[in-house]
């Protein structure tokens, strides 16, 4: 049954929460960023190109003909949708969100208004976003699409204007044709072919792009499929790259973006940080800046306790094979938590989820009786969660060790607890520390 633009637009806070249960459940995703510029991979005419590999056309100021052969080139022998599929969920992830067209224009899946794509311009026979959606779905994963508003390879929208996207002046005055006959095609072949969960706009910062374009494609996704989930860069609000909307702006959309960045606060409008494990979204070859597994795991548990999700990239190569390094961390993280993600998943945040100085983060079971501290730090002898306060003769217990632990009322009533010399000793209870408490919050 088909809503009405009313219904959409005052969408009831009880419909909403229904709508983003499961998104608001997860806490944890995979970003897959893939696409032509895998193959030069970050360098071009045997120069490293400076930045983020998927804009090496804008950074290299390749032409478009140019930035053609690699399309061409894009050849992924080694793709194996299911593998790609165990590593998201093995590392205890429950969405994929993958990038069916970035701003290149080129899409992943063999789209009916575009040539552009891997079927009719790379030669690829296979369904890719097909083969994904069916592995996905075999092991419980949602599956979501990035799309590129802005568009560095159709005629009628930013090529004019490409290399200087965000040039007033240059408008290109036919965008409203990029956006009824290519853009809304190729949304709704998405939706049609695929039934993604989420649809994960970017690029819409470009002039021609406005508040009711979003609106207007807010509402139309929506009346297409009514539990889809969107992100706010379909409207014009986003706040760079902090990633949330304008204060007092009335924006669709129905969660913030924080990009590369993680809120220092707790926010009323849901959101969800996406970040890179190195320096780039696309595959570089020669980026090996990556962050430590143990960074990775800190930044899943300060998001979840600040009440958001960790939607965390991949830049698999153009032969299809997400890199090693990649997968070595996601291993981890999934090792973490195979012992602590019922401090992950489906929990709240606190009125309190940290306090500054502390290596200490909060998160909560839904109602109020069921707490964790999570320690980012190896323990010391006693440790001080000065937020919790147990119920009377409870037990408090670390994630993945059997014994309850010693502890007393500390200051404030919160809790201070003794750690056992053998946690101590052992840092395979790390590289976050999760204990588990029943009792309350300390009200402050
Ligand atoms: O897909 C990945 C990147 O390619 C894309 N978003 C992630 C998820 C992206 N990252 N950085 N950029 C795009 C650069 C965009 C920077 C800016 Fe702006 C656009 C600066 C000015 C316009 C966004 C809007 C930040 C400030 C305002």
């Amino acid at each position: 049954q088909t809503l009405t633009e009313e219904e959409i637009l005052n969408e009831s806070e009880q419909a909403f929460n229904e709508r983003m249960e499961w998104w608001r459940e997860a806490k944890f995703g995979l970003f897959i960023h893939w696409g032509p510029y895998a193959v030069p991979a970050g360098v071009h005419d045997g120069q490293e190109i400076e930045g983020i590999g998927e804009w090496i056309m804008d950074r290299a100021e390749i032409p478009v003909s140019e930035y053609e052969e690699y399309a061409r080139q894009f050849n992924p022998e080694q793709y194996d949708a299911e593998e790609w599929v165990k590593i998201a969920k093995d590392a205890g992830m429950k969405y994929i969100i993958i990038t069916s067209k970035h701003h290149d224009g080129f899409g992943l899946w063999d789209s009916e208004v575009s040539d552009y794509d891997a079927v009719d311009f790379a030669a690829i026979e296979q369904d890719l976003l097909a083969d994904l959606k069916k592995a996905a779905d075999k092991h419980d994963i949602k599956l979501g699409f990035y799309y590129s508003i802005m568009d560095w390879h159709h005629p009628n929208a930013q090529a004019p204007h490409y290399p200087d996207y965000n040039t007033d002046e240059k408008s290109n005055p036919n965008f409203d044709q990029y956006v009824e006959n290519y853009m809304k095609p190729q949304l709704k072949e998405l939706v049609e072919k695929y039934d993604p969960a989420v649809l994960w706009f970017d690029g819409e910062w470009i002039p021609e792009w406005t508040h009711e374009h979003g609106v207007e494609t807010y509402t139309w996704l929506r009346q297409m499929k009514p539990d889809l989930i969107i992100n706010n860069r379909v409207d014009v609000g986003r706040q760079g790259m902090q990633g949330m909307n304008e204060e007092g702006g009335e924006f669709v959309g129905d969660f913030g973006t924080p990009e590369q960045e993680i809120l220092e606060s707790t926010r009323e409008f849901d959101w969800e940080a996406c970040m890179t494990m190195n320096d780039t979204w696309g595959y570089k070859k020669n980026d090996d800046n990556w962050k430590s597994a143990e960074t990775l795991i800190h930044n899943l548990v300060d998001i979840a306790s600040k009440g958001g999700n960790y939607l965390l990239n991949v830049g698999p190569t153009a032969e299809g094979l997400i890199p090693q390094a990649s997968v070595d961390r996601l291993a981890k993280m999934g090792d973490w938590m195979e012992v602590n993600s019922e401090a992950i998943y489906e929990t709240e945040r606190l009125q309190h989820s940290f306090k500054e100085g502390e290596n200490i983060r909060y998160t909560k079971q839904k109602g109020d009786s069921v707490f964790y501290g999570i320690l980012l730090e190896q323990p010391g002898e006693t440790i001080s969660f000065s937020v919790l306060r147990p119920d009377e003769g409870s037990e408090v217990k670390l994630l993945g060790y059997d014994e309850p632990l010693k502890w007393e009322f500390g200051e404030d009533e919160g809790l201070a607890l003794q750690v056992p010399d053998e946690v101590r000793e052992n840092t395979d209870f790390g590289p976050a520390w999760v204990f588990k408490v029943q009792g309350s919050e300390v009200e402050s």
